[in-house]
């Protein structure tokens, strides 16, 4: 089944903020833009994978204050922490990208122009107010007051009182469009319950929203008035289309991937997202993006993460200690993504434990030592197919389209239930089968029964490629499959007779220090 012939389809992650270290949350994102993107470009699709850090900003700006540092060297350092995260977790970003380049500049004071063309920017006074930590406004009626008097936002994080020239964007005027917008591409906020809340949201009626400050400097000048920098999510979400060249739209990046996009978010940052992006968007003259899906929030032992209760994931540390695979398929197969879930150690040994080392792994391990020590370490060569045989490789050859159907609708756990049930359905097939009690009465059916079980297992293992790159290439090296025939095209091919298979070598190992856990 071939893919779509270089289908565009672009992928970003959020760019992070660069006042602390990356954490399991920020890996949690990224790696499942990473995911997609791999999932997409096996399937035949062009791909750009985009991520990067949002250097800007006061809260930037404070910490760097706190690090005693200015915030230009400040920023080079932080981010890249998150450059290295990227790496680290074996992703494939196309680009990575900073707000503080020159084509960033360049590509905000170009939006801000055509905002201000278009009318949608007028200058006043913003009295209302502001909490840095989530760098957002907030009216009166939605914050809560506290016992000392003070009020919070509905995040938990504290506002202060900010009075000041400020630009204005008209966003009061875009409501009806952007309900508009939502009915027209019903696809274009998910999951579902999100989207609900956008558009309840939106009904509620929108306030002009201020897009300059002028209490800080460190940020994009607005153009023709310096003592005014651009709002930083303004700034921020601007990042998507600098990646791919705007203003200059014409450019072969800009047209084959805007709006082709799918913006992967926390649903902390829905409404920036979903609301204020396309309006700006809109009232620039530019699409709005195809998808913007929001994904749940990860608590670590049940409790909030966060620096003060001392619980924070590093993401470094667990893939030292648990594998980097191990960890990118814990991270997507635990949680229905779109929820929350909990981070636990019990769970991730769980996981590896049950579902890597019994599961797949037993089932690969136990097809390639017999075919090492019954069929002279090659590919054995099938008879005639019985029913059973017949059903274990349909239910191989129909996964990829069941996982392209869950993969449209960022459905990863989905995916992985469903590649887990052909892994369980192979387990059972070589219980029932049994090939060791055929290997001296029925030589040429151990032969089919062990040639089955391999062709099943190039399908899940080509197929898993995206969550678990390095295991799986391992896996497909032990198949004897070649570098080169491993995208999903590849799997109508089936695996040649006679091929030569190397030794074989566990690719999940047994997590055995469950009492450090
Ligand atoms: O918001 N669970 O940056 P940020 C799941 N700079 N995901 C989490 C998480 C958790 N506990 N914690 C963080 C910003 N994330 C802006 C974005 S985009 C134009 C500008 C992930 O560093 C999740 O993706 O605060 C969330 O949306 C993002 O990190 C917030 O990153």
């Amino acid at each position: 089944m071939p893919g779509p012939d270089q289908t565009p389809f672009y992928i970003t992650t959020p760019i992070y903020y660069v006042n602390d270290a990356p954490h399991i949350g920020h890996a949690y994102t990224t790696i499942a833009c990473d995911v997609l993107a791999r999932f997409k470009r096996l399937d035949g699709y062009r791909v750009h994978f985009l991520t990067g850090t949002d250097d800007h900003g006061q809260k930037v700006e404070k910490s760097a204050q706190a690090a005693d540092m200015e915030p230009q060297a400040f920023t080079d350092r932080v981010s890249g922490n998150f450059r290295q995260l990227a790496q680290v977790m074996n992703c494939t970003n196309d680009d990575f990208i900073r707000t503080t380049e020159p084509r960033h500049k360049r590509a905000c004071q170009a939006v801000w122009r055509k905002l201000m063309e278009a009318g949608d920017i007028y200058l006043g006074t913003y009295a209302g107010w502001y909490a840095v930590r989530d760098e957002a406004f907030y009216g009166e009626n939605e914050l809560t007051k506290q016992p000392d008097g003070s009020f919070i936002a509905p995040s938990g994080a504290p506002v202060d009182w900010v009075e000041e020239p400020s630009y204005f964007f008209r966003l009061s005027d875009w409501g009806d469009r952007l309900l508009a917008f939502y009915e027209r591409e019903p696809d274009a906020i998910m999951p579902e319950s999100r989207r609900n809340e956008v558009i309840a949201f939106v009904k509620s009626g929108l306030r002009d929203l201020s897009v300059s400050r002028t209490t800080f400097s460190w940020g994009v000048p607005v153009p023709d008035d310096p003592d005014h920098v651009m709002y930083v999510w303004l700034d921020a979400l601007t990042n998507y289309i600098t990646a791919i060249g705007y203003p200059d739209e014409e450019s072969e990046s800009f047209s084959t991937f805007w709006p082709a996009v799918l913006h992967m978010v926390g649903k902390d940052i829905l409404r920036f997202h979903a609301v204020y992006w396309p309006a700006f968007l809109m009232a620039a003259g530019v699409a709005p993006p195809k998808r913007v899906f929001a994904h749940g929030w990860w608590t670590s032992e049940g409790q909030k993460i966060s620096k003060s209760l001392g619980n924070v994931i590093d993401p470094f540390e667990i893939v030292k200690r648990y594998g980097l695979d191990q960890v990118r398929y814990f991270l997507l197969r635990e949680v229905p993504f779109g929820n929350d879930g909990d981070f636990s150690y019990r769970a991730v040994v769980g996981r590896i434990n049950n579902d890597l080392a019994n599961d797949f792994g037993n089932l690969a391990q136990r097809v390639l030592s017999m075919v090492a020590k019954n069929c002279g370490g090659q590919v054995p060569e099938p008879g005639g197919f019985t029913a059973a045989d017949e059903a274990l490789l349909t239910a191989a050859r129909e996964l990829a389209g069941r996982l392209r159907a869950a993969y449209e609708v960022q459905a990863f756990h989905r995916a992985l239930e469903m590649t887990w049930e052909v892994v369980g359905a192979a387990n059972r097939y070589v219980d029932e089968q049994a090939p060791w009690a055929l290997r001296k009465s029925d030589p040429a059916r151990m032969a089919t029964v062990l040639y089955t079980v391999l062709e099943t297992v190039k399908h899940l293992a080509i197929l898993t490629q995206p969550v678990m790159p390095d295991a799986m290439s391992s896996l497909l090296d032990q198949l004897g499959q070649p570098a080169e025939r491993r995208s999903f095209a590849d799997l109508a091919g089936a695996l040649r007779p006679g091929t030569a298979l190397p030794k074989p070598q566990g690719v999940f190992p047994r997590y055995l220090d469950e009492t450090a856990a």
